[in-house]
């Protein structure tokens, strides 16, 4: 029995040495010292031996048994931390590792050109007016004094969306929706989505984007709108820039005019950017019609106002030299990348 003893220490020793992993190792346990493993089978049998043997056998029994405990646990402790430390090593991270660049995002060159302007306009102590793309009859034109029948609300420009409901061909009718709702003084820009029925071409577009200024106040004169438009047109092309108004109509204002400036490429030589001119038509402007006005609820006699208008998209193609509108709505990120 003895002997018995000797080989299941051995043979516990040998297998344990070549234990790789917990799994084994349980399994070693439990074929040796479980309950119904190899020690314990021997230690039955001890019935059949003498009074002075048994305790002598039961002794080392014990002996054996609390060895090969102790054994499994270091074995255990042994293979636990060598798992950990494999388990480490692959979960190292360098922090010092120069990171992956993220691709920057970028508006838009309109939204550049948008947001320059809006920025100009609000130093000088305007708002900015919101208001509705799908537009009625009523504000888009007839409150303009644009009546039935005049050429430009013939329905070759106009989107109608009903008999009197159309999309916005204007952001003027931002602004006469605030002449309705507020008391003067007002001073807002009305940027935004405008629609036309316009074949697609280099430099037609059937949705484009207009801003719009409006001044009302009492004693609101021509001078004020050109000082305005004077201060905008430096900040936006540099304080060398020349000034010229050239006479015009508009229904909604009068008298009316076209603004120049003097052209921002060659300083008034001629090129090919004003096409040789020296001038570059930037936009429209006037006094409010009184008829606008007072169809607003606002009195003639006691206010008067300037207005302005002009095309986002002509001035965003003039400053990054770009020959076809288009290229503004195609998402290509190759074109919108370069700006
Ligand atoms: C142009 C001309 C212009 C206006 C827009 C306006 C608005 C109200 C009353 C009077 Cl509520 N006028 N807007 C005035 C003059 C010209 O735009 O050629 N735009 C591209």
């Amino acid at each position: 029995m003895k002997r018995q003893l000797q080989e299941i220490k051995e043979a516990v020793e040998k297998v344990l040495s070549g234990a790789a992993d917990l799994e084994a190792l349980e399994n070693i346990r439990v074929e040796y010292l479980g309950k119904k493993g190899k020690l314990t089978a021997v230690l039955k049998g001890m019935g059949k031996l003498s009074s002075e043997e048994r305790p002598v056998i039961g002794a080392m029994a014990n002996d054996i048994r609390s060895f090969l405990e102790k054994e499994i646990d270091e074995k255990k402790a042994e293979i636990s931390k060598k798992l950990q430390d494999i388990k480490l090593k692959s979960e190292v991270i360098d922090v010092t590792m120069p990171g992956k660049a993220q691709a920057m995002g970028k508006y838009h060159p309109l939204s550049q050109v948008m947001n320059e302007i809006k920025d100009i306009f609000i130093g000088m102590g305007f708002e900015i007016a919101e208001g509705p793309d799908v537009e009625y009859d009523y504000y888009n034109f007839e409150a303009l004094n644009i009546p039935k029948n005049h050429p430009a609300r013939d329905t070759q420009d106009t989107f109608y969306i009903k008999e009197n409901i159309l999309l916005r061909t204007q952001t003027s009718s931002i602004q006469v929706r605030v002449m309705e709702k507020q008391k003067p003084p007002i001073r807002i820009i009305a940027p935004g989505r405008v629609y036309r029925s316009d074949a697609v071409d280099a430099t037609h577009s059937p949705v484009f984007h207009q801003i719009e200024g409006l001044v009302v106040d009492k004693g609101v004169t021509m001078a004020d709108l050109k000082g305005t438009l004077e201060t905008f047109i430096k900040e936006l092309y540099g304080s060398e820039t020349k000034v010229r108004f050239r006479p015009h109509h508009f229904p909604f204002t009068e008298p009316s005019a076209e603004l120049d400036i003097s052209c921002f490429v060659c300083g008034g030589e001629g090129c090919r950017v004003c096409k040789g001119e020296g001038w570059i038509e930037l936009l429209g402007c006037g006094m409010v019609h009184p008829k606008v006005l007072s169809n607003c609820g606002i009195d003639p006699e006691i206010y008067s106002g300037f207005a302005f208008g002009l095309g986002l998209e002509r001035v965003a193609m003039r400053r990054y030299d770009i020959d076809d509108m288009r290229l503004f709505f195609e998402n290509d990120l190759r074109f919108l990348n370069q700006f």
